[in-house]
């Protein structure tokens, strides 16, 4: 035996334990990262890109991504070599991509909010017209964090709300472009692809340059130099939330194949070393079958070591009493993604008020989320669900407010305004409310 004590893979707890809330808070906590040193590097970036636009973007794409192109025209990309893109791919993955996207459009029409109006008994007209963005920037991050999965769930909203143009942009270190990305541009409708990232990809989209459209909000995940400048550049363009490590709550009634269970929650974990993976269930047994399916299948991963890392710093096995116990804990972990792995799930739903997307029953596998059932997999993380919600439509729409007064609703109004308006000492605001009421 070793003479180290060796870490366990994942932690147990339980709700009765007297030291469970304090375990519980260490797990959860995440500090969202800010450096210092990162702030200002991206400062000098986002005011060179503001000062000399392109150039100061060709430079930081050679600097950055070792390139050595001398003109923006090499870092576009027209539709056609996007269709190109798709159409090159083997046919498997081209079916795959315009399935989800297809599923994907579906699910996203549904969410397009109508303007409404009301009219009141004196022909006054209220009501609230919704209109979308005139342009969206969309960033997808290079090498392997780049999804085209994530490309769809970002795009194909913005498409489907009515925007009028879609700029993509997607770094290419070493000139290494990847094809499925750029087909999944094309499904999504995007307009213009710039092979370009980091924060002068984010500082191009917000100020625009003498290539690049600027843009009316920016959206998609990002390392930490392009999450700095999205919040630096946020109130000059509109920004998406800015997204934490990934996670997964499994609730489960110890009837569901521990196996499956252990995949689950290792889907998430594989994302990266600070994603978060817990299961909760009421039924010890069943946590030790799940434990006993972890330590077997981990090393069947192909992403073992950033599993392992991940269940060993941030994962949990937790014992809780009943599904009562089991409802608070999943609202007090407000988690991204809530699978309830139990019998008539629906009768959970009431109850659970805190949950970026809730994966109902045995069958449903979160990984048919990140790519196909439909629903958004841009979802709030690190408790965020609380008070946001998976991007959608509605994110690259704004709404503006109607008021049409007939001649009778001006003086029915006008009298109300005018007192108000007195009561603040705003006589013009007064006498203009007051010139439409009818003597
Ligand atoms: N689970 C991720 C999305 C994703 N999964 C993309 C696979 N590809 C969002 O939390
Ligand atoms: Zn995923």
């Amino acid at each position: 035996a070793s003479s180290k004590k060796a870490l366990p893979t994942i932690a147990r707890l339980s709700t009765r334990d007297a030291t469970f809330e304090q375990r519980l808070n260490a797990l959860l906590d995440w500090e969202g990262v800010s450096d210092n040193a990162v702030q200002t590097r991206v400062d000098e970036i986002l005011a060179d890109v503001k000062q000399r636009g392109d150039a100061a973007v060709i430079d930081a794409t050679n600097r950055f991504d070792r390139l050595s192109v001398d003109s923006m025209q090499a870092l576009c990309l027209t539709p056609e070599r996007l269709k190109q893109a798709f159409e090159n791919l083997p046919g498997e993955q081209r079916e795959a991509l315009a399935s989800a996207a297809e599923r994907i459009r579906l699910y996203h029409e549904r969410q397009k909010p109508g303007s409404w109006q009301y009219e009141e008994a004196d022909g006054t007209v209220l009501g609230q017209k919704v209109t979308p963005l005139d342009r969206a920037g969309i960033y997808v991050p290079g090498g392997k964090a780049a999804y085209p999965s994530s490309v769809l769930m970002n795009a194909i909203p913005a498409h489907v709300a009515g925007v009028r143009e879609i700029v993509m942009v997607v770094p290419t270190p070493d000139g290494v472009v990847n094809e499925l990305v750029l087909a999944a541009a094309h499904l999504a409708g995007v307009d213009h692809v710039f092979t370009i990232g980091g924060a002068q990809a984010i500082a191009a989209m917000a100020y625009g340059t003498q290539t690049v459209p600027r843009v009316d909000k920016i959206v998609g995940p990002g390392n930490i130099y392009v999450a700095t400048a999205k919040r630096a550049v946020f109130g000059q363009v509109g920004i998406d939330m800015i997204a934490g490590p990934s996670e997964i709550l499994v609730v489960s009634d110890g009837r569901t194949d521990p196996d499956w269970l252990a995949m689950d929650l290792f889907s998430q974990a594989e994302h990266d070393e600070d994603a978060q993976a817990i299961l909760v269930s009421w039924d010890i047994e069943h946590l030790n079958a799940v434990q006993e399916a972890i330590e077997r299948l981990l090393p069947t991963l192909e992403r073992e070591a950033i599993v392992r890392e991940s269940l060993g710093q941030r994962g949990a096995l937790i014992l809780c009493e009943d599904k009562v116990d089991a409802i608070s804990l999943i609202n007090r972990i407000a988690p991204e993604h809530l699978e309830l792995s139990v019998d008539a799930p629906e009768s959970w739903l009431d109850d659970v008020r805190h949950a970026g997307a809730i994966f109902m029953g045995r069958y449903t596998a979160e990984a048919l989320g990140d790519y196909c059932a439909g629903p958004n997999h841009v979802l709030p993380t690190s408790g965020t669900a609380r008070f946001s919600s998976p991007l959608g439509v509605y994110d690259f729409q704004k709404r503006s407010s109607i008021i049409n007064c007939s001649r009778e609703g001006a003086s029915t109004l006008g009298k109300v305004a005018s007192v108000l308006a007195r009561g603040e000492s705003l006589t013009a605001h007064a006498r203009s409310a007051e010139y439409r009421i009818e003597k």
